[in-house]
């Protein structure tokens, strides 16, 4: 490690004075201008825990659902999962060293996680579309270099692709093979595997409308889509080639204004989804032929992946471990439909997939989604053994089945929550089971809710317990917040700071919009 070279380089990539960021829910997050001295040093950071894991790392450039004039960057650990919380750590206080205690900080990171400076790094890039990415990867790519690691810069890729990447590089290519082509061919060829067996794939069924957030999903689904377009055919919108990144279009503009995005043509009836900026979320939705909207969210399509897999294991005959993963923000009716009806165990854990993830791999098949929709299904390596071998073993329909639930495991991305993996599984199942759109969205009424931002002076003043359910300071907060949702029926509120972005989360349901409006305003009220 050339010291001098070092700390040359870093001063190329000076942190604004008095300059603070926390590596949040989801990496590093901020105004693109202010990002360049995080992404080199976490180019030197993804080294560093490179050579520890002795495995090909992760660094995606990406602020996903933020505005385009923001950013951001997060490590990919060896099996596509977040980076280790002990790790996250060390990224924000490399992050925030001043120019002269960068290499006193690397020094101690090295000490405390043992780092073997002989091993060699490898770490794959990847970006998404907005203006600032190309340039901010370069910085990660200097910080890399620097140190001696290797890259591959994969340039356009959607997050889930890279976190695909870094699973298949480091698992001997048992995963899939390495390369977007790779990972177009494997999931398309799954997906037609089991859309072949739909006997009602009627015109209904064959066509999709994407509102791709004019984000990267648009450039990916543009290559992509011809490899699955016996199965199915995806008509593109907000596609990038006008407007701008997550403006007014996406999943999260959809699912937080409740609202169909601008930008798209919607027929009555139709089927519609959107992607987030960087493609790892997914949510459909429809207008019936009152001009109604109906948002299908994280939480239904949770319900209709995990009804479908029990199914299957019926089918086969197999018992085997299923546990559905939500967050705080899951609706209500969501849980309850869950738990009492199709009788699936249901976790509340911390909102940010990592912690969704982690505890989906408890179960033989857990499945894990956020009310936003960002999830996916996590199979065990014994049952994916389990199930190709049956499907070899059993016959007639018990190995029908069985061959489904194989190609369905190939179909999901299990190395983090993936839109275009996501949609192809829910495609595939609405023709197999021969469900329209709205007979999906009927299987449970959402309860009334609603989602506000508040702005205040410094929000980490908000801590909470609970799987973020109840506030712990300020002192008072939840007795207030207590009183509050006992005026009202059916009603859950809580409070959270963000991890993305300068606001506090307020969240409420009630058993009327009206309510659920009234009930998150009057919370937003006495957060300040
Ligand atoms: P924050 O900003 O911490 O609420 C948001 C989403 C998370 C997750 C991350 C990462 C909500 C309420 N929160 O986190 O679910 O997706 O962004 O993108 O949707
Ligand atoms: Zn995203």
């Amino acid at each position: 490690m050339d010291l001098g070279t070092i700390a040359k380089h870093s001063t190329l990539h000076a942190k604004p004075s008095g300059l603070i960021l926390q590596y949040g829910t989801a990496g590093f997050r901020a105004e693109a201008e202010h990002l360049d001295h995080v992404m080199f040093r976490m180019g030197l950071l993804a080294v560093l825990r490179s050579k520890q894991t002795k495995s090909t790392l992760g660094v995606m450039v990406t602020a996903s659902h933020n505005p385009e004039e923001d950013n951001g960057v997060k490590l990919v650990d060896p099996l596509g999962e977040m980076l280790a919380p002990s790790w996250e750590e060390h990224a924000t206080c490399l992050a925030n060293a001043e120019e002269q205690e960068i290499l006193r900080v690397l020094a101690n990171i090295l000490e405390k996680e043992a780092v073997d400076l002989q091993q060699e790094a490898f770490v794959v890039i990847g970006r998404d579309t907005r203006p600032s990415s190309e340039k901010l990867s370069q910085s990660v790519i200097d910080g890399v270099t620097v140190l001696g690691g290797q890259v591959h810069d994969y340039g356009l890729l959607t997050t889930p692709q890279l976190h695909y990447m870094v699973y298949c590089r480091n698992t001997g290519g048992q995963y899939g093979k390495a390369t977007t082509e790779g990972y177009y061919q494997k999931l398309s060829k799954a997906f037609l595997e089991l859309t072949k067996q739909a006997s009602c794939s009627g015109d209904g069924y064959r066509s999709l409308k994407v509102d791709c957030a004019n984000g990267i999903g648009a450039l990916k689904l543009r290559e992509m889509k011809h490899y699955f377009s016996q199965g199915l055919s995806v008509q593109l919108f907000n596609d990038g080639t006008r407007g701008k990144l997550n403006h007014l279009c996406g999943a999260d503009f959809v699912k937080g204004h409740q609202k169909p995005p601008h930008g798209m043509e919607m027929k009555a009836n139709e089927r519609c989804c959107s992607l987030d900026g960087d493609a790892d979320r997914i949510v459909y939705y429809y207008h019936d032929a009152d001009g109604h909207f109906h948002l299908i969210d994280g939480d239904k399509i949770a319900t209709l992946i995990s009804s479908f897999l029990k199914e299957l294991l019926v089918e086969i005959g197999e018992s085997l471990d299923i546990g559905v993963v939500q967050t705080a923000y899951a609706n209500g009716s969501s849980t309850r439909y869950l738990e009492e009806v199709m009788k699936v165990p249901v976790y509340c854990t911390k909102t940010g997939v990592k912690h969704l993830h982690h505890k989906a791999q408890e179960f033989d098949i857990g499945v894990y989604f956020e009310a936003n929709g960002h999830g996916t299904a996590l199979f065990s390596t014994a049952v994916e053994m389990k199930i190709k071998q049956l499907a070899e073993e059993l016959e007639d329909k018990k190995r029908k089945a069985a061959k489904m639930l194989g190609n369905i495991i190939d179909l999901f991305n299990q190395a983090a929550g993936d839109a275009v993996s996501d949609m192809l599984v829910i495609e595939a199942i609405l023709a197999l089971k021969g469900l329209t759109v709205q007979q999906w969205d009927a299987l449970y009424t959402d309860l009334p809710n609603r989602q506000l931002k508040v702005k205040v002076a410094d929000r980490k003043v908000i801590s909470t317990t609970d799987a973020e359910r109840r506030a712990v300071t300020p002192p008072g907060l939840q007795e207030a917040i207590d009183d509050l949702v006992k005026k009202y029926k059916l009603s859950r509120a809580f409070v959270r700071p963000s991890g993305t972005e300068d606001v506090v989360r307020v969240y409420a349901e009630a058993d009327s919009q009206e309510s659920a409006d009234r009930l998150a305003y009057e919370v937003s009220l006495a957060v300040f």
